[in-house]
């Protein structure tokens, strides 16, 4: 059925309004139209720029023609929410000292996909429950968060809620780019905002820091180099060019992220979930390297880090000892793993090892 436009210009302001009062960060409205996207994202995947994430070459054009995904999709609700955490240890201290692990800012607390479906899933509910006082009717919805085959950041660009910066994520000119990204496809006509205008200039502070010169041109990120790709999504052996540049980065990468001069606009998240768990913001490799299974299980519980199972936990950390400075400790830790029955961890450890023997 047809919606009148002042009903549903009124229902998208207070979609707007009943995002924040459920935490989001804010709220954006687009279209579907995402041709100008569709052509660079093809050639991203045709010079094989995703490694082994072949789950970002499947899905066809269903990623960048968002009713293929689901029928009737007329608008999509991108939401950002932000989640630098509260009383976090300075990530550049932690950097520098070559015996702590640095896990990235995002994965310090609760899996932001649980937390994310949780808000969207509460909002379509509450549109659904507000429509009749709109006169709306019909409303259909998918809500995702970095789950199916969608662009997000083109979405959100489109929808104002940043501008794409050189280091390829969304950067928001008040509030920095240390927030996640997540959608709602509706069918309902709602009005679309406009996007936001890049405000990068001649900076290029991403691309100069990136440990691993992962941002091969402006706007492009070659994931196999990218430490977040290495330590994250690479589930076998991590390339040996690369070992000596991750440094103490377990889980992640965010120098793109924490040299960008717009972050220091970023604000704490409002949002208890993403609070430090187990004082992951401050720890020892060795302890992270001594933990048993079960203890990874039971404290990465409910993390995004969990995802990455304990073999790759060790295999990442074997790769930050292999780096730090050469300790009896150190060496007795990477000891106590040399014969996992894991070929590629045990291969990780005899290249941590190897650094620390002199030649
Ligand atoms: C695959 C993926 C990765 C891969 C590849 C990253 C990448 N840049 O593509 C890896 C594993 C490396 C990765 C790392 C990270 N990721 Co990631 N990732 C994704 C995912 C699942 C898809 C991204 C994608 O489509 N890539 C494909 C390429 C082609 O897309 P693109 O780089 O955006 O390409 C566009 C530009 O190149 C542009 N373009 C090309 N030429 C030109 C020229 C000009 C002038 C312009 C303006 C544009 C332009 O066109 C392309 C198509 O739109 C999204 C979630 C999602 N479903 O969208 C999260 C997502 C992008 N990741 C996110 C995060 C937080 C990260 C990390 C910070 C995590 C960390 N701390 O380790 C790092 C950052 C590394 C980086 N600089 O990208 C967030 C970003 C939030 C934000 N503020 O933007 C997302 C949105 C997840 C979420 N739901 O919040 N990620």
């Amino acid at each position: 059925m047809s919606h009148s436009t002042k009903n549903l210009s009124d229902l998208s302001l207070a979609i707007k309004n009943w995002g924040l009062a459920l935490g989001f960060s804010q709220i954006g409205i687009t279209d579907t139209n995402l041709q100008a996207a569709e052509s660079e994202h093809q050639a991203w995947i045709e010079k094989g720029l995703h490694g082994d994430m072949d789950y970002m070459a499947k899905h066809g054009t269903k990623r960048t023609r968002p009713h293929e995904l689901v029928p009737n999709t007329q608008r999509i609700i991108s939401a950002r929410l932000d989640y630098l955490p509260p009383q976090a240890a300075d990530s550049d201290t932690i950097l520098q000292d070559g015996s702590k692990a640095f896990i990235s800012r995002y994965a310090l607390g609760r899996d932001y996909h649980k937390v994310m479906r949780n808000k969207l899933q509460k909002l379509c509910e509450k549109i659904q429950s507000e429509l009749q006082h709109y006169q709306v009717d019909g409303f259909e919805y998918r809500a995702f968060t970095d789950s199916a085959p969608v662009l997000e950041v083109a979405l959100a660009e489109k929808a104002g809620i940043g501008w794409r910066g050189k280091h390829t994520l969304l950067i928001n000119k008040n509030h920095g780019s240390w927030f996640f990204l997540g959608e709602i496809y509706t069918n309902l006509a709602l009005p679309i905002d406009e996007p936001a205008s890049n405000h990068c200039g001649s900076c290029s502070k991403c691309m100069e820091v990136c440990p691993t010169q992962a941002i091969t041109a402006p706007y492009e990120v070659d994931a196999r180099r990218c430490i977040s790709y290495l330590t994250i999504e690479l589930k076998t052996s991590i390339p040996v060019e690369f070992r000596p540049l991750i440094g103490n980065r377990v889980y992640g990468c965010d120098d793109c992220q924490l040299y960008c001069p717009w972050n220091k606009f970023a604000e704490i998240t409002k949002e208890t979930d993403f609070a430090v768990k187990h004082g992951l913001d401050d720890v020892s490799l060795i302890d992270c390297f001594n933990w048993t299974e079960e203890e990874f299980k039971t404290k990465m519980a409910g993390s995004a880090i969990y995802r990455i199972g304990y073999t790759q936990w060790l295999r990442n950390i074997a790769v930050g000892l292999g780096n730090a400075e050469t300790t009896p400790e150190v060496i007795n830790a990477l000891k106590q793993h040399q014969h996992h029955e894991n070929e590629t961890l045990q291969e990780h450890v005899r290249w941590a090892l190897s650094r620390h023997t002199p030649a």
